[in-house]
């Protein structure tokens, strides 16, 4: 399926709070990642003031920053954003195992969900597709956070 089919029925950011954990590792790319979910959030009305961007030396430590923001309970949602580019060592597969793992686990244990948006590619040529113009990853992030912390709130306000 390509990107652009993906489809949003509930796209109204109103009155969500998002959390936006970037890796720096990347930056080239995690940065254009990032601005395009920003752009898109504010695009949805979710409000310059319920954006809460934390920055993170890697895409290892995504995990703590979004368990961290989890557990205070002051978003709605929360977007991971890294990319990994597989090189020459086993780094690439014990990161990325770590990190999915970890945001798989923060959405089955925690009430906050957390969405996926680490690249994991083999080489920069895939990474600079889905993270520059038309295929910019980073906007459907934002989509799939709005159209999570909605369910998340519908569902925990019937609790
Ligand atoms: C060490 C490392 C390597 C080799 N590659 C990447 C990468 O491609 N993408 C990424 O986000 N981070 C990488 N890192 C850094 C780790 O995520 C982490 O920051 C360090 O191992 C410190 O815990």
């Amino acid at each position: 399926m390509k990107l652009s089919q993906l489809s949003f029925p509930n796209k109204n950011g109103k009155g969500l709070r998002i959390g936006v954990v970037v890796a720096r590792w990347n930056s080239v790319y995690t940065y254009s990642l990032r601005d395009a979910a920003l752009d898109e959030l504010r695009a949805c009305g979710v409000k310059q003031k319920n954006i809460f961007v934390q920055e993170v030396p890697g895409s290892y430590e995504l995990v703590f920053a979004a368990a961290q923001l989890s557990e205070q309970k002051k978003v709605d949602a929360i977007i991971c954003i890294g990319v990994l580019i597989k090189g020459e060592t086993m780094h690439f597969e014990y990161i990325a195992q770590a990190v999915s793992q970890g945001i798989m686990e923060l959405n089955s244990d925690e009430s906050v969900p957390v969405v996926f948006g680490v690249l994991t590619c083999l080489n920069e040529k895939q990474v600079r597709v889905r993270s520059t113009g038309k295929q910019n990853h980073g906007a459907a992030w934002a989509d799939t956070a709005i159209e999570m912390g909605l369910f998340a709130k519908k569902i925990q306000k019937k609790k």
